[in-house]
Order: C-alpha cells, then sequence, then structure tokens
C-alpha cells in the first residue's frame, strides 16, 4: 500500500517528513489539508491523530503520527540513506541532537518566533523582540558551533538531525522577513555574515535534489 501523509502547507513538522522521504528516496502521496476549513479537526482525521495536528502518516495498517516517529518508520522502510545512523555512535549522535533541536531551538526559532508572526500576532515591543532575538542567535549559534568541524550535523552525511532542524531555520528566516517582523528580522539579515557555517550547511541540503519537492507545497510558487 501506498504512503499517505497528511500535511499542512507550511508546518515544519511536515515539512522534515517530507523531506525525509525525499532524501530516502520514497514514493508518498500527500493528502494536504485546509486548516482554514479545520480539515485537520474533523472527527475522520482526529481518528487518525487525536491531537488533531500534522503530520500524520498512514501506511498500511499502520498509523503513526508525530514528526521523529514518521522518520524512524520511514528509515525502516529501505536501507538505503539511513536516516539515523548504522553505527551505535552515530545514532546516539543523531538521537542526541534531535533532542537538542526540539528542546533547545524550537521554541526559540518556531514557538517564539515563526509561528507568531506567522500568526500575525509577534510582539512590537522592542525590549521582547530583542529577548527573542538573543534566544534566537543563542539557538543558531550551537548549530553553527557543530557545523564548523562537520559538514552535516552529525558527519559527513544528512540524518534525521538535519532533516529536523532545516524546516526550523528556513521557516525562521522566512518569518523574519515579514513585515510585522522587521525588528527582529533586522537582526538576522544576512545569516552568512552571522553564521557562515550554518548557511553553507542550508545551502547544501538546499542543492539535494528532493529539497523542493519536500518544501512547503504554498512557498514553492
Ligand atoms: N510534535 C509534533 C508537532 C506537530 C505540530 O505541532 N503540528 C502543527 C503544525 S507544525 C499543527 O498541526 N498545528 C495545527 C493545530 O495544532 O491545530 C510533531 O513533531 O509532529
Amino acid at each position: 500500500m501506498a504512503l499517505e501523509l497528511y500535511i499542512i502547507s507550511g508546518s515544519p513538522h511536515a515539512w522534515a517528513v517530507m523531506l525525509g522521504m525525499e532524501t530516502k528516496g520514497l514514493k508518498y502521496t500527500v493528502r494536504r489539508l485546509d486548516p482554514s476549513k479545520k480539515e485537520h479537526k474533523t472527527d475522520a482525521y482526529f481518528a487518525l491523530n487525536p491531537h488533531g495536528k500534522v503530520p500524520t502518516l498512514k501506511h498500511d495498517d499502520a498509523v503513526i503520527y508525530e514528526s521523529i516517529a514518521i522518520l524512524a518508520y520511514i528509515d525502516q522502510l529501505s536501507p538505503k540513506d539511513s536516516l539515523f545512523g548504522v553505527t551505535p555512535k552515530q545514532t546516539g549522535l543523531i538521537w542526541q541532537h534531535i533532542f537538542e533541536i526540539t528542546n533547545y531551538l524550537r521554541a526559540p526559532l518556531i514557538d517564539d518566533a515563526a509561528r507568531p508572526i506567522f500568526q500575525g500576532r509577534f510582539t512590537d515591543n522592542p525590549a521582547e523582540v530583542r529577548e527573542i532575538s538573543v534566544k534566537a542567535h543563542t539557538a543558531l549559534a550551537w548549530a553553527e558551533g557543530i557545523l564548523s568541524i562537520s559538514p552535516y550535523l552529525t558527519g559527513n552525511e544528512i540524518s534525521a538531525a538535519d532533516v529536523v532542524l532545516i524546516p526550523y531555520l528556513n521557516s525562521f528566516l522566512r518569518a523574519t522577513g515579514k513585515p510585522s517582523a522587521k525588528l527582529l528580522g533586522d537582526a538576522f539579515l544576512s545569516l552568512a555574515s552571522s553564521f557562515p557555517n550554518l548557511a553553507a550547511w542550508a545551502a547544501q541540503i538546499e542543492a539535494l535534489p528532493g529539497y523542493t519537492q519536500a518544501c512547503p507545497p504554498h512557498w514553492r510558487g
């Protein structure tokens, strides 16, 4: 049976799974839900995902939600280009970085910045913007440090850690380009000058075949 992935366009978590699918070379069907019609809050969708969130994967008799769980599931479908490493050391490091990203980078980049900006509820208080900016800089500096010693977060190959981080980074950067976030955007005008290794890493992932296909559909146009 085909892999069916339920997404909302713009969701960084859905994006990460799509990038994982592309990296693994898997064929999948996208079921795009329209949040303006609350298509992710129907009884039929709650039966798949009790939280009414995306992404959710359907495959044979399996229904899996939580983006990182879906990445682990699809990784098992083919041995090609393992996303979670092949040695104990690689696997441990990949999971360590995934937890770093979800525990320490997601909040400053997505919860405190990208999401409120996209939802039109970002603060215009300069002191609050400054605090958000400092926390985002600290988060990105963590990645910059790692990427100054290896081309991907866990070595020479792309892993689930990279796949989880790039949608957070690019959602954050897209959000900071919005006029309502000008104060914050000014602090991140040139990623390349503040975080050269992070910028090179992002460019390298964006050049991979499948990257564009994995991007949020409404961004591609
Ligand atoms: N921890 C979940 C987070 C899922 C999540 O927050 N999804 C958001 C989009 S990025 C969503 O569905 N929001 C719609 C809603 O909560 O109503 C995962 O990794 O899959």
